[in-house]
Order: C-alpha cells, then structure tokens, then sequence
C-alpha cells in the first residue's frame, strides 16, 4: 500500500506513473498562512507557534501560563495531535477557549486547518491565541502557520546536543524555552551548551529556563510574551 501525504500527487499511469510534489498544493499553504495572518492583523490576535518534541512539556508550560493570565477570555488555544483530545481536554480545564486538531497521517498540523478552526471560533475578545503543534522536532517547522512568534521547547531530559542534531526548528524559532529546568539536578544537560548552540543558528533568539512544575521562570516568560503582544497590538 501507498501512504501520500497530503503534498503528493500521483501523476501519469502504467509503466510510466510517477510520483511528483505537488507545488501548488505547497503554494496553497503558503496562501492559508498569509489568510490567517490577516484573519489575526483584522481582529488584532497575537499568535504563538509552539513547536517540540513529544513530551517536552508544551501543554503543561500553557497550562502553567494560563494559571498566571489574569484575562482567561483574552486567550484562546489550539491543540494538534495525531490523534485524541486528551490536552484540550486538559487546556478546557483552565476556563479558556480550546479546539482540538486531529491531523491523523501528518506531523504537523496544516494552515488550511488551523485557518478553518479558526474560522468557527469565536474571536470576538480573543488577543493571544496558543497553537500547540503536533509532538515533532522536524516537520512543523518546516511549516509556517501565519504565526507572529515561533517557540521551540527542549526539555532538560532530551539532551543538549538537539539544537546541533536538528537546526531548522532553533534557526526559525523566536524562542526558546528550555523546560523541566527542576530536572537539572538529575540529569545531564548542559545549559550553556544549548544557548551558544541555539545562538548560532539563530543569533537573535531569546532564551528562557522555566520549570512548570516549580513555577520559576515562568513571570519573566509571560512578561515576555505580553510585551511582544503589546508590541504588535497595543
Ligand atoms: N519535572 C517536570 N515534568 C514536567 C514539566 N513539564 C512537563 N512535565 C511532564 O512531562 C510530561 C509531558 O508533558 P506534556 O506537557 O504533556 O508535554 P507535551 O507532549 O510537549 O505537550 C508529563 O508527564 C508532564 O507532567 C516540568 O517542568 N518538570
Ligand atoms: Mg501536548
């Protein structure tokens, strides 16, 4: 059996079938990232892409965050996983608006779905809207959402070579939050390793260490996070 994905065409038949990238459907998603950034500029929404590995913590450090947010109605969230809606369900808890992404076969979610939840959400008071992509460390950022800041999360417990191992998602990052900062006692990482690495392939990344657990560093993220939004919006 064959698997495309969603990129993939098959072009031609018999003996001379072949399998081409379909380009326009690539443009296509170009074209849904710039209509969702629009859909945003319009409504004044400041975005956040969050990109890492499965397990890194990032519904817990939005769950942590969403804890410190004073204006719940100000937030909404959008969950991508392959399958389940076992974070919204965890994100719902926290009183704030949530949709859930099944992407199935794709590890990443698509802006033609983000742009359609986002269409049947309400966004009247909405200002930050969090997208929690797919649990991977390579294909999301390969993918633009129409987002205003991308935020790659590595885990204390995931090593700190990854930003060598896997550079495009560090290179096109905005931030970088290094989680499970309580962890470090227990294993090794090597922190500053990580930031001249992360610097390297991004010179203008900002770098965070927060525990969602302990809570520390999590203000100045969130401070952050608010200034960058102000930033945009006002
Ligand atoms: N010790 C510790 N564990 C954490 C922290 N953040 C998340 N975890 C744990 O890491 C696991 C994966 O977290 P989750 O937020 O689901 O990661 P996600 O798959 O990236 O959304 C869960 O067992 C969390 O309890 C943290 O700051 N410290
Ligand atoms: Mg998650």
């Amino acid at each position: 059996m064959v698997f495309l994905n969603p990129q993939t065409r098959v072009v031609g038949g018999g003996k001379g079938m072949r399998i081409e990238v379909e380009r326009s459907l690539g443009q296509s998603a170009e074209a849904s990232a710039r209509e969702i950034r629009a859909l945003l500029s319009g409504r004044k929404i400041y975005a956040l892409n969050l990109i890492s590995s499965p397990g890194s913590g990032k519904t817990s450090l939005i769950e942590a965050l969403l804890g410190r947010y004073a204006a719940k109605s100000r937030v909404a969230v959008v969950e991508g996983d392959i399958e389940t809606d076992i974070d919204a369900g965890r994100i719902r808890r926290h009183g704030v608006q949530v949709r859930q992404i099944n992407t199935r076969s794709s590890c990443h979610i698509q802006p033609s779905q983000l742009l359609s939840v986002l269409r049947g959400m309400d966004l009247e008071q909405t200002r930050l809207l969090i997208v929690e992509n797919v649990g991977n460390l390579v294909c999301p950022a390969e993918i633009p959402l129409g987002e205003d800041t991308r935020v790659v999360l590595l885990s204390v417990t995931e090593g700190d070579e990854k930003p060598l191992k896997y550079p495009l998602v560090f290179k096109t990052s905005d931030l970088l939050v290094i989680t499970k900062t309580d962890l470090l006692p227990y294993v090794r990482f090597d922190v500053e390793r990580v930031r001249r690495a992360a610097r390297t392939a991004n010179p203008a990344v900002e770098i965070f260490e927060v525990s969602a657990v302990t809570g520390a560093g999590l203000p100045a993220l969130l401070d952050r996070i608010e200034s960058l939004r102000a930033a945009k919006n006002g």
